[in-house]
């Protein structure tokens, strides 16, 4: 790119156009983001990029979760929940602005190839990428009848205002090439475009800093905007500092069942019952969906005599609560991953409440659908096979956290996550087995739960029981194996034969427990290795394999010594 022909025909090249692009686009999103905030409008970035990677190929997407989960872990950027939403977060701003710097490039290449001056191009783009944005995010945005076309209006004009500012742009520093241009000869349609030079000096100008002047100018006005939008925005916030599911907790004034235990857990060893607001989060959206009880009933439909809705009332106090302490697991966590907490879940056992939906004879599944488009089938057979599979409407005592689904999810035993819908609204009686979200997305169709042990501490800062003249460091961590139990599990260290740990008695079936080995002291580091077996007396899968499709599989091992 070093043939600088400087021709002065040819305008403010596309690398100019793309940087006056990203320059337009930042306002745009901080304009976005200002409505969202203070008017409920759609957040452009975030609801495209929802769009788009909930129609990607299942491949793509799980390559891009891999992904995205080992340069968290790798990078040590904290729990990977958080890290991971953060991540794409930004990710979904930085394509908005690579989209607005493309389009900018583009838009300043045609133009300078054209060699006409002036024109609503800007406007027709801006319109084009509107209606664009609005086509994508369509379905998502859950809006009808006059919200939708206010949600569209809104969209419209601010990328057409966009489109304006980029005709604006285009036309100021045009008009600055012509002053210095002025008179000097044919016009040239120049479609062969020379590398744009930054410096404006080779195309002519007779104050080479005036278009740099320019570019600065409406840099600065530029951050201006996007900073005073997202300040603005951030402080009008009413949810800001609202904690969705308040009142009193029910860990706060009740002993955990398992409170007698004779076994005290190693120092270092992550909480039993892990607190409300430390419960991973996964889930396909930017933002959780927003839901108001007022707002909401579940539908009963398909085949069944009478569709019905029931509120959270209904379920409230037409059925007796069920209490279940339960150990949910992501099924993209890895061996030792943060993606699995342990709490107290509160419903209604679904067995019970089937009679009163009124099924029809044909009926083999449900198909329960959510706020946010996801789904999953259960069978009957598994329902009525387990009491415990339960419409679940509290945690800890306290109605459900937004980002756990208020106001109502579902618990089915010894299944990953994925296999358990949050935010559901619906629930169709069908009589055939389909495929549910991430099933479709090649993840598997069981999702059982494999058996896993992980080591959280040697506590070797610990004061440690001498016996025997020996010092014994402890050794804990976690087991589990979804709803089957933890009959047995074993330490190594390093070449070392396999030794029993103990075993706490764990908060229920359906949680995992805590382990704890003493140690014999040995100077020098170690590497320690733990394995479990599950209820029935089988061994953890040894062999190591990564979360897709079926789950983690492998041995947790740590480095520790002194
Ligand atoms: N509606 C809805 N439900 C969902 C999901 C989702 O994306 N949307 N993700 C599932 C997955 S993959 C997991 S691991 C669990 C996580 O629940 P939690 O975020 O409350 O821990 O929710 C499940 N339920
Ligand atoms: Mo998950």
């Amino acid at each position: 790119m070093s043939t600088r022909m400087g021709n002065p025909r040819a305008g403010p090249g596309a690398l100019t156009g793309a940087l006056v692009g990203v320059l337009l686009t930042a306002p745009l999103v901080g304009i976005f983001y200002l409505g969202w905030k203070v008017g409920g409008l759609p957040f452009v970035p975030f609801d495209v990029f929802e769009s788009v990677t909930r129609r990607l190929p299942g491949p793509v997407v799980t390559r891009g979760i891999e992904a995205l989960v080992a340069a968290i872990r790798r990078l040590e950027l904290g729990s990977t929940d958080v890290a991971a939403k953060y991540a794409e977060q930004l990710m979904a701003i930085a394509g908005v602005l690579l989209a607005g710097a493309v389009a900018g490039l583009v838009f300043f290449a045609v133009r300078r190839g054209r060699g006409a001056p002036g024109g609503r191009g800007g406007v027709l783009l801006g319109a084009a990428a509107g209606v664009l944005a609005t086509l994508i995010i369509w379905d998502l945005d859950g809006a009808s009848g006059t919200t939708a076309f206010a949600h569209m209006l809104w969209i419209l004009a601010l990328w057409m205002s966009w489109g304006a500012a980029l005709d604006w742009a285009h036309r100021r520093l045009e008009a600055g090439r012509e002053t210095a241009t002025a008179g000097s000869g044919s016009k040239l349609p120049g479609p062969e475009v020379p590398a744009p030079d930054e410096s404006g000096q080779a195309q002519g100008w007779v104050e080479p800093l005036d278009r740099r002047r320019f570019l600065i100018r409406l840099g600065s006005a530029a951050a201006a905007i996007t900073v005073s939008g997202a300040v603005v925005g951030m402080l009008a916030d009413p949810r800001r500092g609202r904690l969705a599911s308040s009142g009193r907790r029910w860990s706060e004034d009740n002993p955990l069942p398992n409170t007698g235990a004779a076994l005290q857990p190693a120092p270092g060893t992550r909480p039993e019952f892990t607190p409300l607001d430390d419960h991973y989060r996964i889930d396909i959206n930017l933002l959780p969906p927003v839901i108001k009880e007022e707002d909401w009933a579940l539908e009963v439909r398909g085949l069944v005599d009478r569709p019905t809705r029931l509120t959270l009332a209904d379920l409230r106090d037409n059925f007796r609560p069920m209490h279940q302490f339960v150990t949910l697991a992501c099924i993209s966590n890895e061996i030792g991953g943060d993606l699995i907490s342990t709490t107290r879940w509160t419903g209604v056992s679904v067995r019970r409440l089937l009679p009163h939906l009124r099924l029809r004879p044909e009926a083999t599944h449900l198909k329960i659908t959510s706020a946010d488009g996801f789904f999953e089938i259960v069978s009957l057979d598994t329902i009525n096979g387990d009491e415990r599979v339960m419409l679940t409407y509290a945690w800890d005592g306290v109605p459900l956290p937004t980002r756990h689904g208020f106001p109502l999810r579902i618990y089915i035993p010894d299944r990953y996550g994925m296999k358990q819908p949050k935010w559901i609204t619906s629930i169709e009686a069908i009589d055939n087995w389909e495929a549910g979200y991430w099933v479709i997305r090649g993840w598997d169709r069981e999702a059982r739960m494999e058996a896993t042990a992980v080591i959280d501490t040697v506590a070797l800062d610990s004061t440690a029981r001498t016996v025997d003249g020996r010092t014994l460091v402890p050794v804990g961590g976690i087991a589990h194996a979804g709803a089957r139990g933890i009959s047995k599990v074993e330490v190594r260290v390093d070449d070392g034969e396999w030794r029993e740990a103990q075993v706490r008695t764990p908060l229920s079936g359906t949680t995992w427990v805590l382990w704890r080995y003493d140690w014999p002291f040995v100077e020098g580091p170690h590497r320690f290795t733990v394995r479990c077996y599950d209820g029935s007396g089988r061994p953890q899968v040894t062999q190591p394999s990564p979360p897709h499709p079926d789950g983690a599989t492998g041995l947790h091992s740590m480095r520790a010594g002194r």
